[in-house]
């Protein structure tokens, strides 16, 4: 059975747990990763050797970086629906996992771990302003393109809505001001109506 190592919490194991939930996968998931520790211990860094979650054991084939787990589990068993055939199609999708890098990078560590996982009185405000005028006007960029869209890759869901569809689960749940996006508020709205969604990604913010 896929085993899926990484705490429940973790934007990027979400990732995973998520786009096995939606093809229909059953595996067994082991907490590894901040209090839960193991992702450090000479095993596990056998297997990944970042130390970082989540990591995969599919029959003995491991693999660790969550978009690289996303696209494995979506090309072996999401033909046609998280993996689109046509290889246009799936290139469109496709850029968006890697422009997520982008968005990430402006929002987990300047606004997601100052707002959730930083005492009030050590948080940066006027940083943390900052980075959510910035990450408002990237997810802009997304907003326009969902324009028409029901997801990201036009009628049904597919890999290129797991990795940013768990970080706006983040930004959308954040008590901070955002900008009016009515596409993107949309795209969310449609991602908790899946129950995947509502069971891995849309849990409380921790
Ligand atoms: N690029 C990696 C990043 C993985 C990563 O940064 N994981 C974080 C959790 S989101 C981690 O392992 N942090 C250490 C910990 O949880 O102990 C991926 O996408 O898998």
């Amino acid at each position: 059975m896929l085993k899926i190592w990484g705490r429940v919490n973790s934007v990027n194991v979400k990732k995973a747990l998520w786009a096995a939930e939606e093809v229909g996968l059953k595996y067994q998931r082991v907490d590894a990763g901040m209090e839960h520790g193991v992702n450090k211990t000479p095993e596990y860094l056998r297997m990944n050797p970042t130390g970082l979650v989540p990591t995969i054991d599919d029959d003995g084939f491991t693999l660790w970086e969550s978009h690289s787990i996303v696209r494995y589990l979506a090309a072996k068993h999401g033909a046609g629906t998280l993996w689109p055939t046509d290889v246009k199609a799936r290139a469109d999708v496709d850029r968006w996992m890697d422009w997520t890098h982008s968005f990430s990078r402006e929002f987990q560590r300047p606004v997601f771990w100052p707002l959730v996982r930083t005492p009030p009185e050590k948080r940066d405000q006027k940083a943390i302003a900052e980075a959510v005028k910035k990450c408002g006007e990237m997810l802009g960029i997304v907003d326009a393109a969902l324009a028409g869209r029901s997801y990201l890759g036009g009628k049904q869901l597919t890999m290129g809505d797991i990795p940013l569809g768990c970080h706006v689960q983040l930004w959308m749940r954040l008590s901070i001001e955002r900008p009016r996006q009515p596409n993107l508020e949309a795209w969310f709205a449609r991602l908790c109506e899946r129950p995947a969604y509502r069971k891995i990604v849309d849990i409380p913010l921790s």
